[in-house]
């Protein structure tokens, strides 16, 4: 069996969750870790049994010996460190959101291509079982032809209390959240030509915006609703769950709270939990999400093995991210952006 050398760079809150994950995986060996802050350093290091402690990731590059490296730092330091692992030609994995805008994105993913290394952003709301489920829902045919969707994450958990430089950036749910939400779109109904996108600050004490409600246009001529909300505080809080309501031409698909998945088409009506069992290291309820970065990363790993494009590449993603660039380019215009302006 080979084994797959791995370096980490950022060792916060998510990235446990990523060292948890390459930790079950028999064929991958995290070699080297990378955070500026010591404390950080060393809990992971301990935590997960690795000597090799950096700093600096110039440093970590220079001595080198691993295969890839995935970067779990936010968003500020995404594009040095892209280019940096595409100047050491080191298969590369990095965090969403991918970029601070869509130039940088596609600078990020020229460096990679220049450099023949593969490229996947680690966008694994996609991964989670119960989306997997609703896709393979889709295409058994059982409602027919889909013409209309609905993606739908509404809720008042605290997600500033783990992630608290949520609450500074002028940009908030969608380059965060809606991200996700916009590529489970992407995913399940293809590639969206236009994006209308209304925006709302309901927190007084944040600076970007907690709610956005967005219109999808598709190639194929559906028409989705992609809606997220941090200001909606419900009898029975549901994060982070993504829910999912799809109309064909012969029936419906609703991914419902907890997990219900209800499939209704000319052959009846099939209602079941898709929920996964809990992961040794999970914890509720952030249980589905976790299991979906042990999926991706499995799926990292296949793909490096053999040397196919992962499914969240960082050229699938630049798509997912137009469609955040140009949400936010609709809300401040209020008008409908066309995809095809930004990526030309
Ligand atoms: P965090 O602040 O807890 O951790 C980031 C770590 O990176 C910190 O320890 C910081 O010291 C380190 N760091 C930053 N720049 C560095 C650099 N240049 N070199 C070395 N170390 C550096 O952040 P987090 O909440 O773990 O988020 C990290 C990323 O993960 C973000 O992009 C966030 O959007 C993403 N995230 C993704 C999911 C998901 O489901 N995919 C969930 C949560 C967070
Ligand atoms: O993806 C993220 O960065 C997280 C969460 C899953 C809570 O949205 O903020």
């Amino acid at each position: 069996m080979t084994k797959h050398k791995g370096a980490v760079i950022g060792c916060g809150f998510f990235a446990m969750n990523q060292m948890n994950g390459w930790r079950d995986l028999d064929n991958v060996e995290i070699v080297a870790i990378c955070d500026r802050d010591p404390q950080r350093l060393k809990i992971a290091g301990d935590e997960f049994g690795v000597s090799r402690r950096y700093q600096s990731a110039e440093d970590m590059f220079a001595e080198g010996g691993f295969d890839f490296v995935d970067i779990a730092t936010t968003v500020q330091s995404h594009k040095a460190l892209v280019e940096l692992a595409a100047r050491h030609k080191v298969p590369t994995i990095c965090q969403k959101p991918f970029a601070l805008n869509l130039d940088d994105a596609k600078a990020m993913v020229k460096a990679a291509d220049d450099a023949g290394i593969p490229l996947m952003v680690h966008e694994n709301f996609r991964w989670q079982t119960p989306l997997i489920e609703v896709r393979k829902a889709l295409d058994s045919g059982a409602i027919g032809t889909p013409f209309w969707g609905r993606i739908s994450f509404r809720s008042g958990y605290d997600v500033f209390a783990a992630q608290p430089y949520l609450a500074k950036g002028k940009r908030f749910i969608i380059e965060d959240l809606g991200i996700h939400v916009l590529d489970i779109a992407r995913f399940l109904f293809g590639d969206a030509t236009s994006i209308t996108a209304r925006t709302t600050r309901v927190r007084p004490d944040i600076a970007g915006e907690d709610v956005a409600t967005m219109l999808l246009g598709h190639d194929n001529g559906m028409t989705s609703v992609v809606d997220c909300s941090y200001s909606t505080y419900l009898p029975e809080e549901q994060f982070p769950e993504t829910l999912v309501e799809i109309d064909g031409s012969e029936g419906t698909i609703r991914l419902l709270k907890d997990y219900q998945l209800v499939v209704h088409g000319k052959a009846g009506t099939e209602r079941r939990s898709v929920e996964r069992n809990l992961l040794p290291w999970a914890t509720k309820p952030w249980h589905n999400v976790q299991e979906s970065v042990a999926l991706i990363e499995k799926h990292w790993v296949e793909c490096l093995a053999m040397a196919r494009e992962p499914a969240t590449s960082g050229h699938d993603n630049l798509k997912t991210f137009a469609l955040v660039d140009a949400a936010y380019l609709s809300a401040e215009r209020g008008e409908t952006v066309n995809l095809r302006e930004l990526l030309g």
